[in-house]
């Protein structure tokens, strides 16, 4: 409870910190409590649903506030963290995953989820994706695939399907659309699902999956654009017509070359998890030298032996 006062900046002394719980009494985020202003979205837009699922997974998993931190990047999903009652950045876009990087390294004791857009994921930050694939960073990225570029009103994005037509592709899209779990395979990710939200059941079991894998894990999530790309995912949804197909129950998710060839299936090809292995994550192994640098150099500070080791660069 803080004591506001007339003084600005207020003194220390008159704020008053909040009761510490011991941690057996402290009780984690309802729904209720993790849900902010109300979402900007189009009516209709799939945004809604990951959002209310992400909710959903922060009351079931019982997370207390600061220990869970929402970051994204750029565009109409990247807006998710506004919506968020909790820690959370609206970042540059595309930029999302170094910032994340930088906050799952030094921040162990939290869980961070990244969500963002198919434009955020593979144009702008196309490039951070593939390092902190193979650098196997401890996070979770959702990345809500629209296959268009929502927020800046119709621009064919790295997902769109040949033949889109666009502002960027009047007569329709000529560029092959990359296919996200054949690079993420190739990037190095050790945990790769595929959802769509129009399954929220799919989407939390996912969510879960993904949050409880040791390393970098990925869900690409359909997410349909209903003003820019209405009805790119009707075949993946069977209220209209379509078939939403699981993962086969066979399917060796620990073999990359069984990933690739569940991914070359036509649109919309298999929902679950197509691809996950067990790989030393970078938080784990920059911890270990980190650990062995402090052991070395016992009584010093963190950053004097930074200054020791840019000394001896000198
Ligand atoms: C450096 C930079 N370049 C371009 C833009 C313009 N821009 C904003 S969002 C966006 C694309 C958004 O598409 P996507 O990531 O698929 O998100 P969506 O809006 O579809 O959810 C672009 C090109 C920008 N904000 N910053
Ligand atoms: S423009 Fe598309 S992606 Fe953006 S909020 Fe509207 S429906 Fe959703
Ligand atoms: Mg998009």
């Amino acid at each position: 409870m803080i004591n506001i006062t007339n003084e600005f900046p207020p003194r220390l002394s008159t704020l008053k910190p909040a009761p510490i719980l011991p941690e057996s009494e402290r009780k984690g985020l309802t729904k209720k409590e993790t849900a902010a202003d109300h979402p900007t979205w189009c009516p209709g837009c799939g945004d809604f649903s990951v959002l209310a699922l992400y909710f959903k997974l922060i009351e079931k998993r019982a997370i207390w506030h600061e220990k869970i931190t929402t970051v994204a990047g750029i565009g109409c999903s990247s807006r998710f963290p506004y919506f968020v009652q909790g820690h959370g950045v609206h970042f540059i876009h595309g930029r999302a995953l170094p910032f994340a990087t930088g906050l799952s390294l030094t921040r162990p004791d939290l869980h961070v989820f990244v969500f963002g857009g198919d434009g955020d994921a593979f144009s702008i930050g196309g490039n951070h994706l593939t390092h902190a694939a193979r650098k196997n960073i401890k996070m979770t990225y959702v990345i809500m695939d629209n296959q268009v570029y929502g927020l800046t009103k119709k621009q064919t994005s790295p997902t769109s399907p040949l033949g889109f037509k666009s502002k960027t592709d009047m007569w329709g899209a000529i560029d092959h659309p990359i296919n996200p779990v054949k690079q993420l395979v190739s990037a190095g990710a050790t945990f790769i699902a595929r959802t769509t939200s129009t399954n929220p059941k799919h989407v939390l079991e996912m969510m879960e999956a993904a949050m409880d894998h040791d390393g970098f894990s990925v869900i690409q999530c359909l997410s349909e654009c209903v003003e820019f790309f209405e009805g790119a995912f009707d075949s993946a949804n069977p209220r209209k017509g379509g078939a939403f197909t699981e993962v086969p129950a066979d399917h060796d998710k620990t073999d990359e070359f069984a990933a690739y060839k569940l991914a070359a299936e036509p649109f919309p090809g298999k929902f679950g998890i197509h691809y996950q292995v067990q790989r030393e994550t970078k938080n784990k192994l920059e911890a270990d030298i980190t650990g062995k640098a402090r052991e070395k150099f016992k009584g010093l500070e963190d950053w004097q032996i930074l200054q020791r080791n840019f000394d001896r660069m000198k």
